[in-house]
């Protein structure tokens, strides 16, 4: 017998928001498919960005569900960077074990094992970016790093805020991770373009978001990648506070 399947929620079909040009992309979440992964028994990857779709990182939303985790130490030969959104997980960082919980994170940096279990009852969902480190002349090599965000550093700008959750001007790090906010009706102070590129994860709130020409509504959940130079600008709508978490590669001069 044929079992009746609910209507899809309207627009998400004949007005899907989801795009790709040649310098960025717009995912919403809804759209995005599982994958499975043999170091990840029993959990879902859902993958935003890769280098095939441009991009000079990964990320991907893990789905870990009660008593799942990795299957041993992740890859370690690249850099791990996990922010919890929702359970709680256990992030075991070159043998130290530490319980990371909603806004919590953690930066683990190349050749430092790191393995990964949902700590908690609930199932657990938590964004996991991974890079491969550009060593630059005289820098060292960067440290682990465990924190939350509500005890990061954080700069405040009138309507806007940010959050540091790797520090500032951290030259061993070539990638930087922040949460950046904007009150409803704030907008950031001009169009900006850069040689960095950036994953883009809506936290909470809604916006709108240019990318090179183009306008582009945001909501909770959508992944944005902008590639290098596209110029970009973002006004805060809705009537709650617009946040996202934002990878943007650092501190490195450009491979000739
Ligand atoms: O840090 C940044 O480049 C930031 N202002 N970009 C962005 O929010 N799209
Ligand atoms: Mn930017």
């Amino acid at each position: 017998m044929r079992v009746p399947t609910p209507n899809p929620p309207p627009g998400i079909i004949g007005q899907d928001r989801s795009r790709i040009a040649p310098s960025y992309a717009v995912f919403p979440a809804e759209g995005i498919m599982d994958s499975l992964l043999p170091d990840w028994p029993g959990c879902i990857l859902r993958f935003q960005a890769t280098p095939h779709l441009g991009a000079r990182f990964a990320q991907a939303l893990a789905i870990i569900p009660a008593g799942c985790g990795t299957a041993g130490a992740l890859d370690a030969r690249v850099q791990h960077f996990l922010y919890v959104q929702q359970g709680e997980v256990e992030a075991t960082v070159g043998g130290a074990a530490h319980r990371l919980v909603p806004g919590g994170y953690c930066y683990v940096p190349e050749g430092v094992p790191l393995s990964l279990r949902n700590a908690g009852e609930a199932e657990a969902r938590a964004l996991w970016v991974r890079k491969r480190w550009q060593p630059a002349p005289g820098v060292a090599k960067p440290e682990p790093i465990i924190g939350h965000r509500d005890t990061a550093e954080r700069e405040e700008n009138g309507p806007r805020w940010r959050v540091l959750l790797l520090g500032t001007r951290n030259m061993p790090m070539d990638f930087e991770m922040n949460i950046m906010g904007y009150a409803p009706g704030a907008h950031f102070w001009c169009v900006e373009t850069h040689v960095m590129e950036h994953g883009m994860v809506m936290l909470q709130g809604q916006c709108l978001q240019m990318l090179n020409r183009d306008w582009h509504e945001l909501w909770e959940g959508d992944f944005v990648w902008m590639g290098p130079f596209v110029p970009q600008q973002i006004y805060a709508t809705g009537s709650g506070d617009c946040e996202y978490l934002l990878y943007k590669d650092v501190n490195r001069d450009v491979e000739l």
